[in-house]
């Protein structure tokens, strides 16, 4: 299952899910965009199904879950990568913004994970959540102050469900991504002074491709990484290592 699903890192996501040999259902707010998304995979020869929910309404997560389970199955794997940004001064921003990307970015991940839980404690199953990060889950920027503050808080709850869940072998991983050329920064690629920042600020002198995050979300949901939990993996070109 992953979530953000119809395009950027969740879409990447879910082609090399689907090469790897999983069955994905995508997650998106727009049916759409998910029909458009799943038209894309079938070129790809990959059988995606796709079921639409919108994330900021938090309350309304469990009972879709269930419909969800109902007519997929329980997933084994969970892609925490639907993520909102509004961008502004935290003197500017309105409060129904920062509820947004809180409710989106944070409290659906919490909530949409505890139900991918429960479904597998239940199943006596294990199973894998992988949740996309930031660097903002380490260092902030000027003006994204509640998209700050909800990765910030991706970092410490992947901790934190993976301590809850080890004795389930629920392993529960996030991978930060640098900068990534998605619809997400289309301002900011467009933005000459942004874009050079970037490739000078970033060691390897360039954008990340959203493959480039997808791969690495592929290795923590596969065998090879049964024995990594708890961990914020940055993926971000050496951003990280240097000041
Ligand atoms: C921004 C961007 C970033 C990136 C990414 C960086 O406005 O600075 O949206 O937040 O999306 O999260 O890791």
């Amino acid at each position: 299952m992953v979530t953000g699903g119809s395009r950027g890192i969740g879409l990447a996501t879910a082609h090399a899910l689907g090469e790897s040999g999983a069955r994905v259902i995508l997650v998106a707010r727009s049916l759409e965009a998910l029909n458009r998304a799943q038209e894309e995979l079938k070129t790809a020869r990959i059988d995606a199904g796709y079921s639409a929910c919108d994330l900021r309404d938090t309350d309304s997560i469990a009972a879709w879950f269930d419909k969800c389970v109902a007519q997929f199955g329980q997933p084994d794997i969970l892609v925490n990568a639907a993520g909102i940004q509004r961008r502004g001064l935290a003197t500017e921003l309105s409060l129904s913004d920062w509820n947004d990307v809180l409710a989106v970015n944070t409290t659906a991940v919490f909530e949409l994970s505890r139900c991918f839980a429960r479904g597998l404690i239940a199943l006596e199953r294990k199973g894998k959540i992988i949740n996309i990060a930031s660097l903002m889950t380490a260092a902030a920027r000027r003006g994204v102050s509640a998209y700050t503050a909800s990765k910030g808080a991706v970092g410490q709850l992947t901790k934190a469900l993976a301590v809850d869940w080890a004795p389930h072998g629920i392993l529960v991983n996030a991978i930060a991504p640098g900068y990534v050329a998605t619809e997400l920064n289309e301002a900011l690629m467009a933005d000459a002074a942004f874009d050079e920042w970037v490739k000078k600020r970033c060691p390897l002198g360039r954008w990340a491709t959203p493959d480039e995050i997808a791969w690495p979300v592929v290795f923590l949901a596969s065998l090879a990484a049964d024995f990594i939990t708890g961990q914020v993996i940055y993926v971000d070109g050496g951003w990280m290592s240097t000041f």
